[in-house]
Protein backbone atom coordinates (compact mmCIF):
# COMPACT_ATOMS: atom_id res chain seq x y z
CA UNK A 1 0.00 0.00 0.00
CA UNK A 2 1.29 3.34 -0.85
CA UNK A 3 1.58 5.51 2.82
CA UNK A 4 2.40 9.00 3.50
CA UNK A 5 6.41 8.69 4.50
CA UNK A 6 6.98 12.84 5.46
CA UNK A 7 5.07 15.57 6.26
CA UNK A 8 6.68 18.81 6.41
CA UNK A 9 6.33 22.14 7.29
CA UNK A 10 8.16 25.23 5.26
CA UNK A 11 8.07 28.72 6.51
CA UNK A 12 8.93 30.77 4.02
CA UNK A 13 8.18 35.19 3.61
CA UNK A 14 8.64 35.79 -0.62
CA UNK A 15 6.90 39.12 -0.44
CA UNK A 16 4.91 37.98 2.56
CA UNK A 17 4.64 35.42 5.15
CA UNK A 18 3.66 31.52 3.75
CA UNK A 19 3.17 28.41 5.92
CA UNK A 20 3.41 25.40 3.18
CA UNK A 21 2.74 22.13 4.24
CA UNK A 22 4.71 19.44 1.99
CA UNK A 23 3.42 15.75 2.37
CA UNK A 24 5.44 13.01 0.30
CA UNK A 25 4.54 9.45 -0.25
CA UNK A 26 6.29 6.06 -0.44
CA UNK A 27 5.47 6.35 -4.25
CA UNK A 28 7.43 9.81 -4.43
CA UNK A 29 4.55 12.10 -5.09
CA UNK A 30 4.81 15.12 -3.45
CA UNK A 31 1.25 17.30 -2.32
CA UNK A 32 1.39 20.93 -0.96
CA UNK A 33 -1.08 22.53 1.43
CA UNK A 34 -1.17 26.07 2.43
CA UNK A 35 -1.24 26.69 6.21
CA UNK A 36 -1.15 30.80 6.20
CA UNK A 37 -2.38 32.41 9.39
CA UNK A 38 -1.97 35.96 9.08
CA UNK A 39 -0.16 37.30 11.78
CA UNK A 40 -0.40 34.25 13.79
CA UNK A 41 1.77 31.90 10.87
CA UNK A 42 4.23 29.88 13.69
CA UNK A 43 1.26 28.75 16.13
CA UNK A 44 -0.12 26.84 12.75
CA UNK A 45 3.25 25.90 11.92
CA UNK A 46 3.97 24.37 15.44
CA UNK A 47 0.29 22.87 15.78
CA UNK A 48 1.16 21.05 12.41
CA UNK A 49 4.55 19.79 13.29
CA UNK A 50 4.51 18.85 16.95
CA UNK A 51 0.62 17.38 16.89
CA UNK A 52 -0.73 16.84 13.09
CA UNK A 53 2.99 15.66 11.02
CA UNK A 54 3.61 12.84 13.30
CA UNK A 55 0.36 11.65 12.76
CA UNK A 56 0.20 11.11 9.27
CA UNK A 57 3.40 9.25 8.26
CA UNK A 58 1.75 5.70 7.43
CA UNK A 59 -1.60 6.42 6.26
CA UNK A 60 -3.28 5.84 3.15
CA UNK A 61 -2.85 8.82 1.50
CA UNK A 62 -5.71 8.53 -0.74
CA UNK A 63 -7.96 8.45 2.29
CA UNK A 64 -8.90 12.11 2.27
CA UNK A 65 -12.03 12.06 4.43
CA UNK A 66 -11.14 9.60 6.53
CA UNK A 67 -7.64 11.82 7.37
CA UNK A 68 -9.97 14.89 7.80
CA UNK A 69 -12.23 13.27 10.17
CA UNK A 70 -9.53 11.48 12.36
CA UNK A 71 -7.52 15.26 12.25
CA UNK A 72 -10.95 16.76 13.46
CA UNK A 73 -12.49 14.25 15.64
CA UNK A 74 -8.95 12.64 16.75
CA UNK A 75 -8.10 16.22 18.67
CA UNK A 76 -11.15 16.26 20.82
CA UNK A 77 -10.59 20.16 20.65
CA UNK A 78 -12.47 21.30 17.80
CA UNK A 79 -12.85 24.13 15.27
CA UNK A 80 -10.82 27.27 15.88
CA UNK A 81 -8.70 28.95 13.21
CA UNK A 82 -5.15 27.08 14.25
CA UNK A 83 -6.85 23.52 14.15
CA UNK A 84 -9.01 24.28 11.09
CA UNK A 85 -6.15 26.11 9.12
CA UNK A 86 -3.62 23.04 9.97
CA UNK A 87 -6.68 20.44 8.50
CA UNK A 88 -7.04 22.16 5.55
CA UNK A 89 -3.43 22.19 4.94
CA UNK A 90 -3.15 18.23 5.19
CA UNK A 91 -6.31 18.28 3.10
CA UNK A 92 -5.31 19.81 0.47
CA UNK A 93 -2.26 18.67 0.06
CA UNK A 94 -3.65 15.06 -0.21
CA UNK A 95 -5.89 16.38 -3.02
CA UNK A 96 -3.11 17.20 -4.49
CA UNK A 97 -1.71 13.81 -4.52
CA UNK A 98 -4.91 12.40 -5.60
CA UNK A 99 -4.76 14.27 -8.78
CA UNK A 100 -1.17 13.26 -9.49
CA UNK A 101 -1.38 9.96 -8.92
CA UNK A 102 -4.75 9.90 -11.07
CA UNK A 103 -2.96 12.30 -13.43
CA UNK A 104 -5.90 14.90 -13.37
CA UNK A 105 -6.57 18.29 -12.28
CA UNK A 106 -8.75 18.48 -8.81
CA UNK A 107 -11.48 19.99 -10.43
CA UNK A 108 -12.07 16.87 -12.40
CA UNK A 109 -11.96 14.53 -9.08
CA UNK A 110 -14.58 16.99 -8.21
CA UNK A 111 -16.77 16.41 -10.70
CA UNK A 112 -15.03 18.31 -13.69
CA UNK A 113 -15.66 21.77 -15.43
CA UNK A 114 -19.31 23.34 -14.31
CA UNK A 115 -18.28 26.53 -16.30
CA UNK A 116 -15.60 27.50 -18.20
CA UNK A 117 -13.86 29.92 -15.91
CA UNK A 118 -13.96 31.36 -12.28
CA UNK A 119 -15.32 35.15 -11.90
CA UNK A 120 -12.67 37.11 -10.11
CA UNK A 121 -12.91 40.71 -8.46
CA UNK A 122 -9.86 42.33 -7.88
CA UNK A 123 -8.97 45.03 -5.17
CA UNK A 124 -8.73 48.69 -6.53
CA UNK A 125 -7.88 51.47 -3.90
CA UNK A 126 -6.82 55.30 -3.10
CA UNK A 127 -5.93 58.39 -0.80
CA UNK A 128 -9.31 60.18 -2.07
CA UNK A 129 -11.71 59.79 -4.72
CA UNK A 130 -9.96 60.93 -7.92
CA UNK A 131 -6.92 58.56 -7.06
CA UNK A 132 -9.52 55.76 -6.93
CA UNK A 133 -11.12 56.30 -9.58
CA UNK A 134 -7.73 55.97 -11.75
CA UNK A 135 -7.19 52.63 -9.87
CA UNK A 136 -10.82 51.48 -10.90
CA UNK A 137 -9.87 52.45 -14.18
CA UNK A 138 -6.40 50.76 -14.09
CA UNK A 139 -8.14 47.64 -13.07
CA UNK A 140 -10.52 47.74 -15.69
CA UNK A 141 -7.88 47.93 -18.57
CA UNK A 142 -6.26 44.91 -17.33
CA UNK A 143 -9.79 42.87 -17.99
CA UNK A 144 -11.44 43.05 -14.51
CA UNK A 145 -15.31 42.31 -14.38
CA UNK A 146 -15.50 43.10 -11.07
CA UNK A 147 -13.69 45.82 -8.57
CA UNK A 148 -14.15 45.96 -5.00
CA UNK A 149 -13.60 50.11 -4.33
CA UNK A 150 -12.14 51.39 -1.26
CA UNK A 151 -10.95 55.02 -0.16
CA UNK A 152 -9.76 56.72 2.26
CA UNK A 153 -11.96 58.06 5.13
CA UNK A 154 -12.08 61.79 5.08
CA UNK A 155 -10.29 63.14 8.46
CA UNK A 156 -8.93 59.80 9.46
CA UNK A 157 -4.94 59.42 9.10
CA UNK A 158 -5.39 55.72 7.59
CA UNK A 159 -8.15 53.10 6.37
CA UNK A 160 -8.49 49.44 6.42
CA UNK A 161 -7.72 48.17 2.02
CA UNK A 162 -5.82 51.78 1.58
CA UNK A 163 -1.74 51.40 0.81
CA UNK A 164 0.67 52.66 3.26
CA UNK A 165 3.30 55.50 1.48
CA UNK A 166 5.10 52.26 0.34
CA UNK A 167 2.56 51.87 -1.87
CA UNK A 168 2.69 48.24 -1.05
CA UNK A 169 0.71 46.68 1.61
CA UNK A 170 -2.68 47.48 1.47
CA UNK A 171 -3.06 46.27 4.86
CA UNK A 172 0.03 47.65 6.92
CA UNK A 173 1.94 45.63 9.09
CA UNK A 174 4.77 46.51 11.52
CA UNK A 175 7.08 43.95 12.80
CA UNK A 176 7.30 44.19 16.37
CA UNK A 177 3.91 45.75 18.06
CA UNK A 178 0.52 46.14 15.93
CA UNK A 179 0.58 49.71 14.20
CA UNK A 180 -3.02 51.33 16.17
CA UNK A 181 -5.17 53.52 13.87
CA UNK A 182 -7.69 55.70 14.70
CA UNK A 183 -11.83 54.76 13.72
CA UNK A 184 -14.39 57.14 13.81
CA UNK A 185 -17.69 55.75 12.61
CA UNK A 186 -19.63 59.35 11.17
CA UNK A 187 -17.10 59.75 8.63
CA UNK A 188 -17.52 56.90 6.70
CA UNK A 189 -20.59 56.57 6.58
CA UNK A 190 -20.93 59.68 5.07
CA UNK A 191 -18.35 59.31 2.82
CA UNK A 192 -18.83 55.40 1.38
CA UNK A 193 -22.10 55.88 -0.44
CA UNK A 194 -20.50 59.46 -2.38
CA UNK A 195 -17.03 57.43 -2.61
CA UNK A 196 -19.17 54.33 -4.93
CA UNK A 197 -21.52 57.04 -6.31
CA UNK A 198 -18.77 58.58 -7.83
CA UNK A 199 -17.44 55.13 -9.07
CA UNK A 200 -20.70 54.42 -10.30
CA UNK A 201 -21.02 57.90 -12.36
CA UNK A 202 -17.60 57.40 -13.50
CA UNK A 203 -18.16 53.43 -14.87
CA UNK A 204 -21.49 53.20 -15.08
CA UNK A 205 -23.51 49.89 -14.17
CA UNK A 206 -21.38 47.55 -17.09
CA UNK A 207 -18.98 46.53 -14.36
CA UNK A 208 -19.56 44.72 -11.29
CA UNK A 209 -18.74 46.99 -7.96
CA UNK A 210 -18.32 45.65 -4.60
CA UNK A 211 -17.27 47.60 -1.10
CA UNK A 212 -15.18 45.47 2.22
CA UNK A 213 -17.02 47.16 4.90
CA UNK A 214 -14.37 44.41 7.31
CA UNK A 215 -16.79 44.35 10.67
CA UNK A 216 -16.73 47.73 11.93
CA UNK A 217 -20.50 48.21 11.86
CA UNK A 218 -23.54 47.66 14.25
CA UNK A 219 -25.84 46.38 12.83
CA UNK A 220 -28.37 49.40 12.56
CA UNK A 221 -25.54 51.14 11.17
CA UNK A 222 -25.11 48.37 8.55
CA UNK A 223 -28.59 48.55 7.72
CA UNK A 224 -28.43 52.20 7.02
CA UNK A 225 -25.37 51.49 4.96
CA UNK A 226 -26.70 49.26 3.10
CA UNK A 227 -30.00 51.20 2.16
CA UNK A 228 -27.85 54.06 1.03
CA UNK A 229 -25.71 51.97 -1.30
CA UNK A 230 -29.08 50.86 -3.18
CA UNK A 231 -29.02 53.18 -6.02
CA UNK A 232 -25.51 51.93 -6.52
CA UNK A 233 -26.13 48.48 -6.84
CA UNK A 234 -23.83 46.80 -5.26
CA UNK A 235 -22.84 43.05 -6.23
CA UNK A 236 -22.26 43.08 -2.30
CA UNK A 237 -21.64 45.04 0.99
CA UNK A 238 -18.64 42.81 2.45
CA UNK A 239 -18.12 41.95 6.51
CA UNK A 240 -20.42 44.93 7.35
CA UNK A 241 -20.75 43.73 11.09
CA UNK A 242 -18.51 41.70 13.56
CA UNK A 243 -18.80 38.13 12.04
CA UNK A 244 -19.51 35.99 14.62
CA UNK A 245 -22.60 37.19 15.69
CA UNK A 246 -25.20 35.48 13.03
CA UNK A 247 -28.42 36.28 14.27
CA UNK A 248 -26.94 40.56 13.46
CA UNK A 249 -27.61 40.28 10.10
CA UNK A 250 -31.37 39.76 10.73
CA UNK A 251 -31.04 43.25 11.74
CA UNK A 252 -29.28 43.86 8.73
CA UNK A 253 -31.74 42.14 6.17
CA UNK A 254 -34.25 43.86 7.88
CA UNK A 255 -33.54 46.92 6.30
CA UNK A 256 -31.73 46.57 2.84
CA UNK A 257 -32.04 44.99 -0.62
CA UNK A 258 -28.10 45.16 -0.69
CA UNK A 259 -26.47 41.69 -1.33
CA UNK A 260 -24.44 41.00 1.79
CA UNK A 261 -21.40 38.78 2.00
CA UNK A 262 -19.54 37.20 4.92
CA UNK A 263 -17.00 34.77 6.26
CA UNK A 264 -13.33 35.21 5.68
CA UNK A 265 -12.79 34.65 9.36
CA UNK A 266 -15.09 31.73 9.76
CA UNK A 267 -13.47 28.33 10.44
CA UNK A 268 -16.24 25.66 10.11
CA UNK A 269 -19.66 25.04 9.19
CA UNK A 270 -20.94 25.90 12.27
CA UNK A 271 -19.91 29.08 11.77
CA UNK A 272 -21.97 29.89 9.21
CA UNK A 273 -25.03 27.56 9.59
CA UNK A 274 -27.78 30.17 10.73
CA UNK A 275 -26.37 32.43 8.58
CA UNK A 276 -27.37 30.03 5.63
CA UNK A 277 -30.09 28.12 6.39
CA UNK A 278 -32.18 31.33 7.88
CA UNK A 279 -30.87 33.23 4.02
CA UNK A 280 -29.32 36.29 6.04
CA UNK A 281 -26.85 36.26 3.47
CA UNK A 282 -26.59 36.58 -0.33
CA UNK A 283 -22.53 34.90 -0.36
CA UNK A 284 -20.63 32.84 2.05
CA UNK A 285 -16.85 33.88 1.73
CA UNK A 286 -14.79 30.99 3.76
CA UNK A 287 -11.71 30.02 1.91
CA UNK A 288 -10.38 27.21 1.50
CA UNK A 289 -7.21 27.64 4.26
CA UNK A 290 -9.00 28.63 6.92
CA UNK A 291 -12.00 26.55 7.03
CA UNK A 292 -10.97 23.06 6.91
CA UNK A 293 -9.44 22.40 3.05
CA UNK A 294 -11.11 21.21 0.14
CA UNK A 295 -13.20 18.64 1.75
CA UNK A 296 -14.91 21.31 4.31
CA UNK A 297 -15.56 23.59 2.07
CA UNK A 298 -17.29 21.70 -0.68
CA UNK A 299 -19.26 20.86 2.47
CA UNK A 300 -20.40 24.24 3.04
CA UNK A 301 -20.75 25.06 -0.20
CA UNK A 302 -23.25 22.47 -0.42
CA UNK A 303 -25.13 23.44 2.57
CA UNK A 304 -25.16 26.91 1.01
CA UNK A 305 -26.72 25.58 -2.43
CA UNK A 306 -29.56 24.34 -0.57
CA UNK A 307 -30.59 28.04 0.50
CA UNK A 308 -30.12 29.56 -2.56
CA UNK A 309 -26.42 31.48 -1.18
CA UNK A 310 -23.87 31.25 -3.82
CA UNK A 311 -19.97 31.53 -2.68
CA UNK A 312 -17.55 34.21 -2.38
CA UNK A 313 -14.20 32.94 -1.56
CA UNK A 314 -12.04 35.21 0.43
CA UNK A 315 -8.70 35.55 -1.67
CA UNK A 316 -5.77 37.70 0.19
CA UNK A 317 -2.34 38.18 -0.73
CA UNK A 318 -1.85 36.79 2.98
CA UNK A 319 -2.99 33.33 1.58
CA UNK A 320 -0.37 31.59 -0.61
CA UNK A 321 -1.17 30.60 -4.44
CA UNK A 322 -1.63 26.67 -3.25
CA UNK A 323 -4.57 28.08 -1.42
CA UNK A 324 -5.36 30.75 -4.61
CA UNK A 325 -4.65 27.29 -6.99
CA UNK A 326 -7.15 25.31 -4.47
CA UNK A 327 -9.71 27.79 -4.40
CA UNK A 328 -10.30 28.01 -8.56
CA UNK A 329 -10.44 24.37 -8.17
CA UNK A 330 -13.59 24.53 -6.24
CA UNK A 331 -14.85 27.44 -7.82
CA UNK A 332 -14.66 26.26 -11.35
CA UNK A 333 -16.12 22.40 -9.85
CA UNK A 334 -19.44 23.83 -7.73
CA UNK A 335 -23.09 24.61 -9.11
CA UNK A 336 -23.47 27.67 -6.60
CA UNK A 337 -20.08 29.61 -7.50
CA UNK A 338 -20.64 33.49 -7.22
CA UNK A 339 -17.86 35.17 -7.53
CA UNK A 340 -13.60 34.43 -6.16
CA UNK A 341 -11.72 37.44 -4.58
CA UNK A 342 -8.45 37.92 -6.24
CA UNK A 343 -5.34 39.94 -4.21
CA UNK A 344 -2.82 38.62 -6.72
CA UNK A 345 0.85 37.79 -4.94
CA UNK A 346 3.60 40.40 -4.52
CA UNK A 347 6.81 39.76 -5.88
CA UNK A 348 9.55 37.50 -5.10
CA UNK A 349 6.54 35.09 -4.49
CA UNK A 350 6.73 33.76 -8.30
CA UNK A 351 10.33 32.57 -7.40
CA UNK A 352 9.00 30.26 -4.59
CA UNK A 353 5.53 29.10 -5.97
CA UNK A 354 5.52 27.78 -9.50
CA UNK A 355 1.57 28.35 -10.63
CA UNK A 356 -0.45 27.27 -13.42
CA UNK A 357 -3.36 29.50 -13.12
CA UNK A 358 -3.91 32.00 -16.01
CA UNK A 359 -6.15 34.76 -15.87
CA UNK A 360 -8.44 35.82 -19.10
CA UNK A 361 -10.96 38.33 -19.62
CA UNK A 362 -11.88 38.93 -16.05
CA UNK A 363 -11.63 35.08 -15.34
CA UNK A 364 -8.99 32.59 -14.27
CA UNK A 365 -8.86 28.86 -14.97
CA UNK A 366 -6.55 26.83 -12.42
CA UNK A 367 -4.61 25.07 -15.57
CA UNK A 368 -4.99 20.71 -16.41
CA UNK A 369 -1.67 20.26 -15.00
CA UNK A 370 -2.34 16.74 -12.74
CA UNK A 371 -3.15 18.01 -8.93
CA UNK A 372 -3.60 21.04 -8.13
CA UNK A 373 -1.05 22.59 -10.72
CA UNK A 374 1.72 24.60 -8.37
CA UNK A 375 5.18 23.66 -7.39
CA UNK A 376 7.25 24.68 -4.35
CA UNK A 377 10.62 25.78 -4.49
CA UNK A 378 12.27 24.61 -0.84
CA UNK A 379 15.68 26.30 -2.16
CA UNK A 380 13.90 29.33 -3.24
CA UNK A 381 12.02 29.66 0.13
CA UNK A 382 15.15 29.09 2.32
CA UNK A 383 16.23 32.25 0.91
CA UNK A 384 13.07 34.00 2.38
CA UNK A 385 13.26 33.74 5.83
CA UNK A 386 10.33 34.43 8.31
CA UNK A 387 9.32 38.05 8.79
CA UNK A 388 7.49 38.73 11.68
CA UNK A 389 4.18 41.09 11.24
CA UNK A 390 1.31 42.35 12.83
CA UNK A 391 -2.31 43.58 11.77
CA UNK A 392 -3.20 47.02 12.93
CA UNK A 393 -5.92 47.59 15.50
CA UNK A 394 -8.16 49.75 15.39
CA UNK A 395 -8.98 52.80 18.33
CA UNK A 396 -12.13 54.72 18.31
CA UNK A 397 -11.85 58.69 19.17
CA UNK A 398 -11.50 58.36 22.53
CA UNK A 399 -9.44 55.37 22.54
CA UNK A 400 -11.25 51.89 23.08
CA UNK A 401 -10.24 49.16 20.64
CA UNK A 402 -12.34 48.31 17.84
CA UNK A 403 -12.84 45.88 14.68
CA UNK A 404 -10.13 46.44 12.13
O1 LIG B 1 -7.90 41.96 5.79
O2 LIG B 1 -6.73 38.77 4.69
O3 LIG B 1 -11.32 40.75 1.82
N1 LIG B 1 -10.20 40.73 2.19
C1 LIG B 1 -9.78 41.11 3.42
C2 LIG B 1 -8.34 40.84 3.71
C3 LIG B 1 -8.01 40.69 5.19
C4 LIG B 1 -6.69 40.00 5.34
C5 LIG B 1 -6.30 39.80 6.79
O4 LIG B 1 -5.14 39.05 6.89
O5 LIG B 1 -10.53 41.61 4.20
O6 LIG B 1 -7.58 41.84 3.14
CO1 LIG C 1 -12.64 41.39 3.50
Amino acid sequence: MTTITEARVIVTAPGRNYVTLKITTSDGVVGWGDATLNGRELAVAAYLTEHVCPLLVGRDPARIEDTWQFLYKGAYWRRGPVTMTAIAAVDVALWDILGKVAGLPVYKLLGGAARDGVLVYCHATGEDVPALLDDVARHVDQGYLAVRAQAAVPGLAKTYGVPTPDGKLYEPASSALPEEHLWDTAPYLRSAPEMLGAVRERFGFGIHLLHDVHHRLTPIEAGRLGRDLEPHRLFWMEDPTPAEDQAAFRVIRQHTTTPLAVGEVFNSIWDCQQLITERLIDYIRTSVTHAGGITHLRRIFALADLYGVRTGSHGPGDLSPVSLAAALHVDLSVPNFGIQEFMGHREPASEVFRTGYTFENGYLHPGDEPGLGVEVDEEAAARFPYDPRQLPVNRRLDGSVHDW
